[in-house]
């Protein structure tokens, strides 16, 4: 079964609690159940990870090759500072789509930037917890369409 890492960044585990009309009122943990759900119905496990540390999120992405077969993330405010997680994406070749629940080209310039969305395949901004959705499956489609082709043995056909 494939497994997908879900990567939350700073202040995300505040969810709910702060700036409804922003990020919408789910809790991280009824965002995660949301996830789990899709994931549930498309036959693939989801493991989701919340860190308000940099560092921290630097150690999951690292040690995802092996375990995880791609990474959907929200850097939050990570996505517009951080080389460090940039590095990190680049370093484990593992496919991951950027995600964010607000539409970050609406906001303040800085948020108009980001440093990891030119070494994931893909964005999705500015449609709240629907954004971790269309994510998930934004990389699943992927995961489909690049998928090895598996050798085929005994099938050549001798035309002599
Ligand atoms: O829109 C997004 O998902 C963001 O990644 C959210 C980040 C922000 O820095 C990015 O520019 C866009 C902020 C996450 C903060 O989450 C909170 C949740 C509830 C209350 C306060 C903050």
């Amino acid at each position: 079964m494939k497994q997908i890492l879900i990567l939350h960044g700073p202040n995300l585990n505040l969810l709910g609690s702060r700036e409804p009309e922003r990020y919408g009122t789910a809790t991280l943990d009824e965002v995660n159940r949301q996830i789990a759900e899709l994931a549930q119905s498309k036959g693939v496990e989801v493991v989701p990870f919340q860190s308000n540390s940099e560092g921290a999120l630097v150690e999951r992405i690292q040690a995802a090759p092996g375990r995880y077969d791609a990474i959907v993330m929200n850097a939050a405010a990570y996505t517009h500072t951080s080389i460090a997680i940039r590095d990190a994406l680049l370093a484990v070749n593992i496919p991951a789509v950027e995600v964010h629940l607000s539409n970050i080209y609406q906001r303040e310039t800085f948020r108009h930037t980001s440093r990891i969305a030119d070494v994931v395949i893909g964005q999705v901004s500015g449609f709240g917890v629907q954004s971790y959705l269309l994510g998930l499956l934004g990389v699943l489609s992927h995961l489909e369409r690049h998928e090895p082709v598996p050798e085929t043995r005994g099938s050549r056909i001798n035309t002599g």
